[in-house]
């Protein structure tokens, strides 16, 4: 694919293109064109366009020119107020380009830009107590966005209010999902619960890591999330708001599970998806289908740790936390006489497949939660049986959160010797990452294998181990990359685009999500990470415009039709919400 030349305007482009490029050419084009370079050796400052915390260690990225200088000035009166010099540049594989690290050391809180002769000067960011609380509230709020089964008010949602779609009351249980408990035609209800992504089905596969990131969010942070009020028709209620909405997607898997045998269903579906509508005029017939091992024991894995979580708000969620001990307990004895049974997509089911064909890593989780749960040896045992050493998270790969669960509850490990083995193992991979970080030109772990469908989360998933490795280990080495992955996602990237609708100065305007493609309101549903770039590019032929640039990091295209970058998901937002809260809680006070 050729690359198109962003500084030569195009003969009556697409209104998608010149959005596309207000985008990616502003921190390209535009800055290339200052520079009085060309767009394929774009120069540019890059940084978080939220900002930071007066804690945080502050980093920029600059690319292109060989500049060996830069000073950081006050944004009011462009005077300099602090002068720092740059390491040689090096080149950064993702975006075939070289880039050196800005290091600011910290800054008092105020408004600050960076400048580099030569280049054009950086965003202007603040340095302000609560930086990134607005972007958790947010990030959690879009939850709230994606509810099946209920309108979204005005005095909740603004303008993104609609009617609610989806009840799913009356499901019917696909062929391939029939038992003798529940027989061909046998329809079943199981509202609520979250649509998955831009589409509006529910995955039980895909809500096994969301809720496992939401609820530890809300383990390690509670102090973070205690106070907040994110707007929610439940809050001011009992319950924090994350739990809160936490709970409407527990409700619904709840009821995925087949009440005669214990086992879980994959996926509620349409045969097919949506067409590109609201949710209220999208009225296909739905179906549970094909019960599976990964659906059961990301199931029992959620109950588990949702069971020991709710338990303090017993009083308002009466008899919840031992109704799903029970179902954790039914889906683990369902996977124990059922180890092997992948999900393999229908022939007249065409939607989501996440279909998985290994378990060890499903077993381990599952086994670690009950364990923490339950106290009973059985499950330590089989969480040894199965775990292998931890790799960085996402809904296929879910032994770490095992891993990480124990790190968090080890006073409830029954030895010292586990004890020390489970800190070890979180913090060793908390430090390998770190270690690329250090090796890398741009200052994160992103390698380019990294840049897969949806590469931001997986940014995130990685900033989730490394603050796990510094609340293990207290480096603050270890915090700062996670503050780095953070700033990448959030502009520090070589798009120069903050990833999260609403937050930031330049954002997706055009995600695939069915409801911000429909709703006839100009901005997306805030709160929502785009997935990010792919070089896959597996929508390349249902895209009318194309990719800019192949390379891993610069493969993202604001187009809704781009359900490969710029698609949003429960799972790429839960790790944003943990980071964002994650961040403000462990970053000292300056
Ligand atoms: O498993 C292979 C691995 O062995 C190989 O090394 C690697 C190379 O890239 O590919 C791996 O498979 C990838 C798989 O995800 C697991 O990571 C596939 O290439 C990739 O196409 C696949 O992408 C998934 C995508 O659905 C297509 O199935 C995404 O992870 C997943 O997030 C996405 O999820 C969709 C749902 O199906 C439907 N709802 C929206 C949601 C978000 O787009
Ligand atoms: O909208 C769908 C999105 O949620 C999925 O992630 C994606 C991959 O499975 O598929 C999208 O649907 C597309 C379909 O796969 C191919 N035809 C175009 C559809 C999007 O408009």
């Amino acid at each position: 694919m050729t690359a198109p030349d962003l500084t030569r305007p195009l003969a009556a482009p697409p209104r998608a293109m010149i959005l596309a490029c207000v985008l990616a050419c502003v921190s390209i084009g535009a800055v290339a064109a200052a520079a009085g370079t060309s767009a394929s050796a774009q120069a540019g400052i890059h940084v978080n366009q939220l900002g930071f915390l007066p804690g945080a260690r502050l980093q920029a990225v600059v690319t292109g020119n060989g500049a060996r200088a830069f000073r950081v000035v006050a944004a009011s009166d462009g005077q300099p107020v602090l002068r720092g010099t740059l390491p040689a540049a090096t080149p950064w594989a993702p975006a075939s380009r070289d880039a050196a690290v800005a290091d600011l050391g910290r800054l008092p809180p105020g408004r600050y830009r960076i400048e580099v002769d030569g280049l054009a000067p950086s965003d202007t960011f603040a340095v302000a107590p609560g930086a990134y609380a607005g972007l958790a509230d947010a990030a959690l709020k879009a939850f709230y966005f994606n509810r099946a089964g209920m309108p979204l008010d005005p005095a909740h949602a603004g303008r993104w209010a609609r009617a609610a779609g989806h009840p799913d009351t009356e499901v019917e249980v696909h062929p391939s999902a029939v038992s003798p408990g529940r027989p061909a035609g046998t329809m079943v209800s199981a509202p609520f619960g979250w649509y998955d992504a831009g589409d509006y089905n529910k995955y039980v596969v895909n809500s096994g890591i969301t809720m496992h990131t939401l609820l530890a969010a809300w383990e390690d942070f509670p102090g973070f999330f205690r106070g907040r009020d994110i707007g929610l028709p439940e809050s001011g209620d009992a319950v924090p708001d994350l739990l809160d909405e936490a709970w409407w997607n527990l409700r619904w898997m709840l009821d995925m599970q087949d009440p005669h045998d214990g086992g879980v269903y994959h996926k509620l579906t349409n045969l097919r998806f949506d067409a590109t509508v609201m949710p209220e005029a999208a009225r296909a017939r739905r179906y549970v289908v094909r019960k599976g091992t990964a659906a059961s024991l990301d199931f029992a894995a959620v109950m588990a740790q949702a069971a020991r979580v709710y338990a303090r708000f017993e009083a308002h969620f009466p008899g919840a936390p031992a109704r799903m001990r029970e179902a954790a307990e039914q889906a683990w004895e369902w996977a124990q006489a059922h180890p092997d049974v992948a999900y393999v997509q229908p022939a007249d089911v065409h939607t989501g497949a996440y279909g998985d064909q290994a378990f060890d890593d499903e077993f381990a989780w599952a086994a670690a939660e009950l364990y923490l749960l339950t106290g009973e040896d059985a499950y330590l045992r089989a969480f040894e049986r199965h775990a292998r050493a931890p790799d960085v998270p996402s809904w296929a790969r879910v032994g770490t959160l095992g891993w990480m669960s124990l790190a968090r509850h080890r006073m409830q490990l029954p030895d010292e010797a586990l004890h020390t083995r489970v800190v070890a193992a979180v913090d060793a991979l908390s430090a390998r990452l770190a270690a690329q970080a250090r090796a890398s030109a741009w200052g994160i772990a992103m390698q380019p294998a990294d840049f897969v469908w949806g590469s931001n989360a997986q940014a995130l998933n990685q900033a989730m181990v490394l603050l796990q490795g510094h609340r293990l280990s207290g480096r603050r080495g270890d915090l700062d990359v996670a503050q780095a992955q953070l700033d990448y996602v959030l502009g520090r990237n070589p798009l120069g685009v903050s990833f999260v609708t609403g937050q930031g100065l330049r954002t997706p305007m055009h995600v695939h999500h069915r409801p911000s493609q429909a709703d006839g309101v100009d901005a997306p549903v805030p709160g929502w990470l785009s997935g990010g770039p792919n070089p896959r590019q597996q929508d390349a032929g249902d895209c009318p415009v194309p990719y800019a640039s192949a390379l891993p990091a610069l493969s993202w295209l604001d187009h809704d039709c781009s359900y490969a970058s710029n698609e949003v998901a429960i799972n790429w937002n839960a790790p944003l919400v943990y980071v964002a809260a994650g961040i403000e809680a462990l970053t000292p006070e300056e």
